[in-house]
């Protein structure tokens, strides 16, 4: 599928305020918005055009803009995020959402955050973690059925999201760490197992032509390479420490 669109967001001064695992690692402000910046310049080299909000003080998670909407050629669903501290990022994403697409709502009791939602081609995998709930999946995977999609539930476990752990690289391929490895889900797809050391790098987008993966993971981005995808490496490391990645900051369409 290519992309044509993005929305993203800056981070604001005070995004080491956001949700984190990460302990003892202080996030730098001038860097990451210099890896933002990077980012955003990645994403229009590929040909998309890259819409860039300003930071919403009230909210310092915001510029995970992805976890906000699931946005597919038919329609844009505005989810219902599973962080208490969270919930509102959501409609300031509405109101540009709706510039481009019919949009729908995910509703209380249901939650659902975007990085939870994995799609390959005319599939949807959604994750039940600690922020999508199973209301919230079936909701969801109601309106995607309206669309012509399918779709199954994925149990996430451990980690944040299930993107945190698998995505879909095009080609009939995914990877994923040995956690989702498991008989039965992805098996019919070409797999490429991360390295337990590199898990991290599991957090990789396709974009049109490329795979944007994060830079410091080389085994990951020499077996990337291999398999005949063309990579771009990115700096994250600040949006690493506060549990998010490349697929985190932007929504594509
Ligand atoms: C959070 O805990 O919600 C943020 N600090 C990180 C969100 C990362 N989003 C994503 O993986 N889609």
């Amino acid at each position: 599928m290519l992309f044509k669109n993005s929305i993203t967001r800056k981070p604001g001064e005070n995004f080491a305020e956001g949700l984190t695992s990460v302990r003892n690692e202080k996030p730098d402000y001038k860097k990451i918005i210099l890896q933002h910046d990077e980012y955003v310049r990645a994403l229009r080299s590929l040909g998309v055009e890259v819409v860039v909000l300003d930071p919403l003080p009230d909210f310092p998670d915001s510029y995970f803009v992805e976890d906000t909407a699931v946005v597919f050629p038919e329609a844009a669903v505005i989810t219902n995020p599973g962080a208490e501290a969270r919930k509102g990022e959501e409609d300031g994403i509405e109101l540009v959402l709706a510039r481009f697409k019919d949009t729908r709502r995910i509703l209380h009791p249901g939650t659902v955050d975007g990085g939870d939602v994995l799609q390959a081609e005319r599939h949807f995998f959604i994750g039940i973690s600690e922020r999508t709930n199973e209301d919230g999946a079936i909701q969801l995977g109601n309106i995607l059925q309206d669309h012509g999609y399918t779709w199954e539930k994925v149990s996430v476990g451990d980690g944040l999201h299930l993107k945190s752990g698998v995505n879909y690289l095009g080609n009939n391929t995914m990877l994923l760490t040995e956690a989702f490895d498991t008989p039965g889900i992805f098996s019919g797809y070409k797999r490429i197992i991360l390295d337990k050391d590199e898990e991290y790098a599991g957090n990789t987008l396709l974009v049109n032509s490329h795979l944007l993966t994060p830079s410091g993971f080389p085994k990951t981005a020499e077996k990337l390479k291999n398999a005949g995808f063309k990579i771009l490496e990115i700096d994250v490391s600040e949006v690493r420490k506060m549990d998010g990645g490349l697929t985190c900051m932007s929504l594509r369409f």
